[in-house]
C-alpha cells in the first residue's frame, strides 16, 4: 500500500471515529489548497468535488465529512458568499506558499482578517501550513511565525504551524495528526 493511500485510510479512520466535522482550508490562490485536498483524498475518499461559486470554492464530502477549500484573496465583493461556510466549522487550515516571499504580507493580512479577527472562527483550532517546503527558498516554521507575527496575534488561540509539502506529502501526516488531536480533545 502506498504511503498516500495508508495516510488517507488512517485519516478517514480517525475522522470517522469522531463522527462529523466541517474543516475549512483557507489561503491565497496558488498556496496549495487543492493539492493538499487531493493528497488527503487520494485513493480512498468518495469525492464529490463541486466548484460551488466561481472557481474559488471547492466542497468535498466523504462519509458525512465536509471539507471546504476557499481562496480567500481578492474578489472582496464575493466575501459574503464565502462567509456562509464559516459558521459551524470545527477547524481551520490556512495554507501558505512559503516560497513566495512577495505575497507573504498579503497572506498575513488575509490570515488576520479571516482567522485572528474573525469572531466566527475564534474558538476553532487553526493549523497553519508552511507549504512548499520541497522548494529550496521556502521559509520554515520558526521564521514564518516571526514574519507573520503569529506569536503575538495568536497568543490566545489554539494554533500550530507545520512545515509541509502538499506535493510530496512530507509533513502532512504530522500536521493532520495535530489537527485530529485537537478535534478529539474538543469533544471530551
Ligand atoms: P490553490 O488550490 O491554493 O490555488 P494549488 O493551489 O493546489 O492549485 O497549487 C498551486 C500550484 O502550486 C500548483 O502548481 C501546485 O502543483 C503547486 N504546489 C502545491 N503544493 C506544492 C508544494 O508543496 N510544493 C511545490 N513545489 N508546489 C506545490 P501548478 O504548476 O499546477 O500551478
Ligand atoms: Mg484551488
Amino acid at each position: 500500500m502506498s504511503f498516500m493511500s495508508s495516510f488517507s485510510k488512517w485519516l478517514m479512520k480517525k475522522l470517522r471515529a469522531e463522527k462529523k466535522a466541517k474543516i475549512l482550508i483557507l489561503g491565497l490562490d496558488a498556496a496549495g489548497k487543492t493539492t493538499l485536498t487531493k493528497f488527503v483524498n487520494t485513493g480512498v475518499f468518495l469525492e464529490g468535488l463541486t466548484p460551488t461559486i466561481g472557481q474559488n470554492i471547492d466542497t468535498i464530502n466523504f462519509e458525512g465529512w465536509d471539507i471546504t477549500t476557499i481562496d480567500v484573496a481578492g474578489q472582496e465583493h464575493f466575501r459574503f458568499l464565502w462567509e456562509i461556510h464559516y459558521p459551524g466549522c470545527s477547524a481551520a487550515i490556512f495554507v501558505i506558499d512559503s516560497a513566495d516571499i512577495e505575497r507573504l504580507p498579503e497572506a498575513r493580512d488575509i490570515l488576520r482578517i479571516h482567522l485572528f479577527n474573525n469572531p466566527v472562527l475564534e474558538k476553532v483550532p487553526a493549523l497553519i501550513l508552511a507549504n512548499k517546503q520541497d522548494l529550496p527558498s521556502a521559509i520554515q516554521a520558526p521564521m514564518m511565525i516571526q514574519l507573520l507575527n503569529l506569536h503575538l496575534d495568536m497568543k490566545d488561540r489554539t494554533f500550530a504551524v507545520f512545515d509541509c509539502s502538499a506535493l510530496t506529502g512530507k509533513g502532512v501526516v504530522e500536521a493532520f495528526a495535530w489537527l485530529v488531536n485537537q478535534l478529539e480533545m474538543s469533544k471530551l
